[in-house]
């Protein structure tokens, strides 16, 4: 009887002591879990606060200049375009966007010459062209800026790819 009740006792302990280390560990599988998730949700944050929202899509302007290519390259890394400026709103809100700084769209005209396309593969049929433009002036011009000149609403123009300029992506939010 007394032996039987020593190895329950033992059989008990030992059950106990093994329950108590598997709580630890999911303390400390939990704790992993936690600091993990925090290291990954910083980036995420510090990424959403370069982005401006404004009705179905969200924008984000460069610090830097790139050429044309670069700076579609540098939005798509970012899960993004070039930006495609499909109405008066939006030209009106990219024209406060850009805080007077010539800015590359996502418009070229470099498959077909003067045949302008977005970089959604959609043809131009809202243009915002300063009154001038597009003009091919340097020979070669097939990608566009928005901001040219000094009117606030038709100010895209057509310049060299390879120039620099500062970019503005957009994303879809749907
Ligand atoms: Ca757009
Ligand atoms: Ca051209
Ligand atoms: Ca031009």
């Amino acid at each position: 009887m007394c032996i039987l009740q020593a190895a329950l006792n033992i059989a008990l302990r030992l059950y106990l002591t093994d329950l108590n280390n598997q709580t630890k560990e999911t303390h400390q599988l939990q704790n992993e879990t936690d600091k993990l998730q925090r290291r990954l949700s910083e980036p995420e944050k510090t990424k959403q606060q370069d982005w401006t929202f404004f009705n179905t899509s969200m924008y984000f302007i460069s610090t830097g200049e790139k050429s044309w290519s670069e700076s579609r390259q540098d939005c798509r890394k970012r899960g993004a375009d070039l930006v495609t400026v499909n109405s008066r709103e939006e030209q009106d809100f990219i024209e406060k966007f850009r805080r007077d700084q010539r800015a590359w769209i996502g418009l070229t005209d470099s498959e077909t010459e003067g045949a302008w396309k977005w970089v959604d593969g959609s043809a131009l049929t809202t243009k915002f062209w300063e009154h001038e433009e597009p003009n091919s002036n340097a020979g070669n011009e097939d990608c566009v800026i928005t901001g040219y000149k000094s009117d606030p609403v038709n100010n895209w123009a057509d310049f060299p790819c390879n120039d620099r300029f500062v970019w503005i992506c957009e994303k879809s939010i749907n």
